[in-house]
């Protein structure tokens, strides 16, 4: 089975619920190898009370045996400790006795909550919040911890860090390459002057009752080139991971390496030149994000993503009362100021599941043992390819 997720969970109910199928056998996977980036995905600088409550661990209900995967679907729980004090709000149980549960009929504007109510024919727009809340993306980065782990024991490396929340930004091209140091600051952007200017703005926005976005870069490096394919428009693997980025909550637009920037350039000016370095074929430049006809071409893979500003604010925007029809104020709720720290997180993640589904389409879905040896037979190819034509080329040029 290809490698896929699903997720299960409201943001005030029981738990976050992730299954993993299409993991192969013989992967080492235990609780700290997810664990660790739950917790990165709960910091950032700008988040609001409920990250206080919560202390994100995974538990495996499915798929792994003493610390190897069994090739079944994975099946994980991260619960959800603020559960204790929505139970009378978010059981699953009918509610007990004469006790009626307020409902919610302003909705935000920017949020799922309008059109979810109108399709799902809701009259509570909790029914909505509830699960359409980036608590969702907990199960995400649990699955991502799966895809990372695997990625990793081929040296495939993700990082992410942040370059703009609102009117402060950095230079993507050096936060790409600084990546790695991301985690070192409150808000994933690995410079010092511009983490405090990044600071400065969420602070003011906060100030003002109000929520700001951003844009976040990921960097996956040591992919082998060929992940992905051209020879079918759902194998591209940029339409991929543009889907992934794009499904975060709140991201409104994905680049790939230089992004909208290729439009008003010249040809000479947007494509990496190849050539043979240290006996591999690489590149003098990445502007097009190590990707080339939807595969990867050996360079790291660049991706970023722009996200709108959180639509629950103070400051509340006009709406409509869904009970009533008068116009109102929209729903106000504890929420983040800025969640782009986060959602970078989540970015990684996506991008890591992305890459594993495209890496095991490639090397083999059943064992670590055989798609090991795949993946070395087509690395000794392409390495020996180099050596045998490389040298087959200096004796015709000796002869000549
Ligand atoms: C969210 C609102 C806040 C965020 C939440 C997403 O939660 P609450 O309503 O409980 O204060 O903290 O994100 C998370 C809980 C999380 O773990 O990322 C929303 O409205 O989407």
């Amino acid at each position: 089975m290809r490698f896929g997720f699903s997720t299960a969970g409201e943001s005030h109910g029981p738990a976050e619920v992730t299954l993993v199928h299409g993991v192969p056998a013989g992967l080492g996977l235990i609780a700290d190898d997810v664990n660790g980036d739950l917790a990165r995905r709960q910091k950032g600088y700008g988040r609001g009370g409920r990250q206080k409550i919560e202390k994100d661990e995974v538990e495996f209900l499915g798929g792994v045996r003493h610390g190897y995967t069994l090739g079944s679907p994975v099946a994980m729980l991260v619960r959800n400790r603020d559960y204790a004090n929505w139970e009378d709000r978010m059981s699953p149980d009918p509610p007990q006795g004469s006790n009626s549960v307020k409902k919610v009929t302003l909705p935000r504007p920017g949020h799922a909550d309008l059109a979810g109510m109108q399709k799902y024919a809701f009259d509570d727009l909790r029914n909505v919040l509830e699960r359409s809340s980036a608590r969702e993306t907990t199960a995400r980065v649990a699955a991502g911890g799966v895809a990372r782990k695997l990625l990793a024991e081929f040296g495939i490396r993700i990082s992410s860090a942040v370059y703009v929340i609102g009117a402060a930004s950095f230079d993507k091209e050096r936060a790409a390459l600084l990546a790695s140091k991301a985690d070192e600051s409150e808000v994933r952007c690995p410079d010092e002057e511009a983490t405090e200017r990044m600071k400065a703005e969420i602070d003011a926005a906060r100030h003002a009752r109000d929520a700001l976005g951003g844009e976040f870069v990921v960097v996956a490096e040591g992919c082998p080139p060929g992940l992905g394919s051209y020879v079918d428009w759902r194998d591209k693997l940029d339409a991929k991971l543009a889907h992934a980025l794009m499904s975060i909550n709140a991201i409104k637009g994905v680049e790939v390496g230089m992004g909208f920037g290729v439009a008003s350039r010249r040809s000479s000016e947007v494509q990496d030149e190849i050539v043979l370095e240290d006996g591999r074929l690489s590149r003098t430049s990445n502007r097009l994000g190590g990707l080339e006809g939807g595969m990867t071409n050996g360079e790291p893979v660049v991706v970023a993503a722009a996200m709108k500003p959180i639509s629950t604010i103070a400051r509340a925007l006009r709406t409509v009362d869904l009970s009533t029809y008068e116009p109102a104020r929209a729903f106000r709720e504890r929420a983040d100021s800025c969640a782009v720290p986060a959602a970078a997180v989540v970015g990684e993640a996506m991008v890591a599941i992305v890459l594993a589904e495209a890496f095991l389409e490639k090397f083999g879905h059943d064992n670590m043992t055989d798609i090991r040896a795949a993946h070395a037979a087509y690395t000794n190819r392409l390495r020996d390819e180099v050596i045998r034509r490389s040298a087959a080329g200096k004796d015709a040029r000796g002869r000549a």
